[in-house]
């Protein structure tokens, strides 16, 4: 396999402006007509005509009616014979595939007797030989015919135009997309399929037909995410003024999906993971997840169907932004501004978990990448979550309302193009002159060109005779794969001053009339090193610095431990409230790892617990937001922040900060569980889900310290709480409380909770998951986690369930990192057997290792001869073999 570079784009030789495709379907040999009308790029030097194609039986070409000749180049069919001229020429393909044998769900494939395709990036190759890039845009006619018992559904993109009967119980539908479009964003679906369905007027008084489609019995389950795709219509016309531009919206759910979801247009498919949700079956993070994603989807249908991009490298121009304003519309539906922190805290904890070590590993690259082997392995979280904070410090440096003029200026200059993330940038700057994105456009754009996290220094001086304070921001960039040196960023710095006991102090910049003072400023640093001044500060303040984690930088400032306690007590900037318990939990976390002997159980110190006993009682926060400041930073981030791991004694040191908070505040922990068990009739609103995951972990601390003093009592009350919870979210609380502190009473509760949901595929997910994310006892993990291999629910074929059990076993750090490498070796076995299955979810599980360089002794030296010995295989996939490399290079 090669590289594929950025710099060599060139635009297509030819066009295809319409295709008709006929399908034959049926799962052993499904047959493909596909006639094309195409004509040559007049802009380009004449060429041959090449189609992409992949696992595909050619029948036989024809151009204008006529027989050709054509010669095979690898995967591609190629025509060199064709008229020359600008005339149009038609072109008429005939191939067969077979979809039962498509465990790689690219393409066209079978499904619980279902069809499905899916074709971002490059599977619309594995269907028909075709352009299959994102810049050659085409009409659509397609007509699917199928048995009318098996398939009764026959969809595809855009408006149903006819459908009958034909001989032989067979059936058929046409289906034509008024909208022309790239070819990965092409869809059938034939199935035994049922519909949810709404009828809608738009804002701008057209008619649309929403309809969710599930396998029959899933029905009652899909009023959720009908209800999100109704609220993401509304919110995309009135934050944007984007309307739906099609008479029928469809998504369809599948079991088995590579991805969360895929916005096709007019017919997105769907993981039923992000579609069905009941309340005895969905927890509140899944509700959450389902607005999350049918948002995304939606929102793509503008930023990504109606604008593309022009290359794969362009990637993160709809992901980075569609993530962005799934987000938004996330924050909006949440309402409150503390409800809007929390969304804010959850996703920059993702970021900082997942990209920041994304960002320093071996497959570290630009959120518009120069280069890629297998585009597959760039559907990343630096596409898209670092993507969406680039769009996000746009949204920032030109205001919400000069964003939205952006927007539409992009829409009025590109709509039904295929462009460049330069484009967008450029667009939101020229709708905003003046604004520092415009003056600083050209640096700014680095964000896309440069890889790795930068590090944002702050340093504080106050002279109390001047009654300034002088502060300087500094930053830099650790070199990244193939990037040695990098230059400045652009970084906006929203920032306050609190004095000692909290008060805000008001922010006057040097020259700067006082009247104009504000408490909170975007301060823009371009520079490697800058200074600002302020005046009139009457005592040495506490910074709060980077609120709203305004740019995606990791903050160094020395803080005193009084100065974080300050601002967790009175910044009016929730999300620095939060990270002020993160940094002190980190703080002491560190220094734990770094002592000498056995993990101490005394490592946090009396004023921290104190600070998390007020957060506890303080009757004015939100439950939400308590639980995430008494969520400790994870065991990934902690391990970011060292030179070198010991995976062992990290995850020793995070537990004891866990047992410590459980013993010392359990009064409060009692408190919580009586106040907040209860939330009533289930609704997935953000108030009560609040309550309910506070509840959950105080029931899990209670369960904790429970196992540590004999006490049967909590154990015991978890247990009742698995069999009577009236939704999933508490029972799964208590299941999880029950596994996590090894109690006596779960294997029984796990048995309990099998027999009541073996029927559904979804919440077995979370059966396999909770038991592979199990606190590790002796080594105990794996052998159960082998064990659940073989039971008879396990089917490594389907994607969801692998990851419920590999995946989050391998994510699961005190189980995984074992001294007898038994965990690495488990980890290469599987991804060489998965491989030979699905490439993509093989590469997933493959980056799994991606920091094993910065382990200790002995996990390193195990580790590499883990992955040695996937690399030695000689069949591995592209997918693989890209991250394999890298991880070894
Ligand atoms: N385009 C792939 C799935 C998604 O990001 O929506
Ligand atoms: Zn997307």
């Amino acid at each position: 396999a090669t590289a594929i570079y950025r710099a060599d784009y060139e635009a297509p030789a030819w066009w295809i402006d319409t295709v008709d495709l006929t399908f034959d379907l049926d799962p052993a040999k499904t047959r493909v007509l596909s006639k094309m009308r195409v004509r040559r790029n007049p802009e380009v030097p004449a060429q041959a005509l090449r189609l992409d194609g992949d696992e595909l039986n050619l029948a036989r070409v024809m151009v204008n009616g006529g027989g050709t000749s054509f010669k095979m180049d690898g995967d591609q069919l190629v025509l060199e014979n064709l008229p020359e001229g600008n005339e149009p020429v038609e072109l008429e393909i005939f191939t067969t595939c077979a979809p039962i044998k498509n465990t790689k769900l690219m393409g066209l494939y079978v499904s619980e007797d279902t069809f499905f395709t899916q074709c971002e990036a490059e599977g619309f190759r594995r269907i028909t030989y075709f352009l299959d890039r994102p810049d050659v845009m085409a009409m659509y006619t397609v007509t699917l015919r199928a048995s009318k018992a098996q398939y009764p559904v026959l969809l595809s993109n855009g408006n149903l135009v006819e459908s009958g009967d034909l001989e032989d119980g067979r059936h058929f539908a046409k289906w034509v997309d008024p909208h022309k479009k790239p070819s990965y964003l092409f869809a059938l679906v034939a199935g035994n399929l049922v519909a949810r369905e709404q009828k809608i007027k738009s804002r701008a008084g057209r008619d649309h037909l929403l309809q969710v489609f599930v396998r029959p019995g899933d029905l009652e389950k899909t009023e959720h995410a009908m209800n999100s795709l109704m609220h993401s219509v509304a919110w995309d016309e009135a934050r944007f003024g984007l309307s739906l531009d099609l008479d029928r919206f469809m998504i369809v759910a599948t079991s088995d999906f590579n991805m969360g979801a895929m916005e096709n247009k007019g017919l997105n498919i769907f993981n039923t993971k992000y579609v069905l949700a009941s309340q005895a079956t969905a927890t509140d993070t899944d509700y959450a997840n389902i607005e999350s994603v049918v948002g995304h989807e939606y929102f793509h249908n503008w930023t990504g169907d109606r604008v593309t991009c022009r290359d794969w490298f362009q990637l993160s121009l709809k992901e980075g932004l569609t993530v962005f304003r799934d987000q938004e519309f996330s924050m909006d539906m949440a309402g409150t501004a503390s409800a809007r922190a929390v969304k804010r805290i959850d996703d920059v904890r993702v970021l900082r978990t997942v990209q920041f070590p994304e960002d320093a590993g071996p497959m570290a690259h630009p959120v518009r990448p120069d280069s890629y082997i297998e585009i597959n392995n760039f559907y990343t979280v630096t596409i898209y979550e670092k993507g969406a904070e680039v769009v996000r410090m746009q949204h920032n440096l030109v205001g919400r309302e000069g964003f939205a003029k952006g927007m539409k200026l992009y829409f009025e200059r590109h709509d039904g193009q295929a462009v460049t993330c330069d484009d967008f940038s450029q667009a939101i700057a020229d709708a905003n002159s003046g604004s520092p994105l415009a003056q600083h456009l050209q640096q700014f754009r680095r964000w896309y060109s440069q890889a790795g996290t930068p590090v944002l220094k702050a340093v504080g001086q106050y002279d109390a005779d001047a009654r300034t304070y002088t502060l300087t921001l500094s930053q830099s960039c650790a070199p990244t794969v193939g990037q040695a040196e990098k230059l400045p960023f652009v970084i906006p710095v929203q920032m306050g001053l609190l004095t000692a006991s909290g008060q805000p102090i008001a922010l006057q910049l040097q020259g700067e009339d006082a009247a104009q003072a504000v408490a909170s400023r975007m301060l823009v640093l371009t520079e490697a090193e800058q200074r600002f001044v302020f005046s009139n500060v009457s005592e040495a303040p506490v910074p709060s610095l980077l609120r709203s984690f305004s740019a995606p930088v990791v903050l160094e400032h020395e803080f005193s431990d009084a100065d974080l306690l300050t601002l967790l007590a009175h910044d009016s900037d929730p999300f620095n409230q939060w990270e002020a318990s993160q940094r002190l939990g980190l703080r002491y976390a560190l220094k734990a790892i770094a002592a000498s002997g056995e993990a101490s159980a005394e490592i946090l110190p009396a004023d921290f617990i104190e600070a998390m006993r007020r957060v506890l009682r303080d009757d004015k926060l939100d439950a939400a937001f308590k639980d995430l400041v008494l969520t400790l930073p994870s065991e990934s981030y902690i391990a970011e922040q060292l030179a070198e791991v010991d995976p062992q004694r990290v995850h020793a040191v995070r537990e004891a900060m866990i047992l410590q908070l459980a013993s010392a505040l359990q009064p409060e922990w009692e408190n919580i569980w009586e106040a907040n068990r209860d939330t009533g009739a289930y609704r997935p609103d953000h108030v009560s889900a609040g309550r309910r995951a506070l509840a959950g972990r105080a029931l899990s601390m209670l369960c904790l310290q429970a196992a540590r003093t004999g006490d049967t009592v909590w154990p015991g009350k978890a247990y009742q709480r698995c069999k009577d919870a009236g939704n999933m979210t508490d029972r799964m609380a208590a299941l999880s409380a029950l596994v996590y502190s090894a109690s006596p009473l779960a294997e029984q509760a796990l048995q309990r909770f099998h027999a009541l949901f073996k029927q559904d595929a979804l919440v077995l997910d979370k059966w396999f998951a909770l038991q592979a994310a199990a606190s590790d006892r002796g080594g105990d993990v794996l052998p159960a986690v082998k064990a659940l291999m073989k039971h008879a629910d396990f089917q490594i074929k389907n994607p969801n369930r692998a990851r419920s059990l590999i995946f989050s076993y391998c994510n699961n750090a005190g189980a995984f990192h074992r001294a007898d490498a038994a965990g690495y070796v488990f980890w290469a076995d599987r991804v060489i057997e998965i491989d030979g299955i699905n490439p993509q979810v093989a590469s997933r599980l493959a980056r799994v290792m991606d920091r094993w360089k910065k382990l200790t002794e002995p996990y390193r030296s195990a580790a590499r001869q883990a992955i040695e010995r996937v690399a030695a295989r000689p069949n591995l996939s592209n997918d693989v073999r890209e991250v394999i490399t890298r991880a070894l290079a």
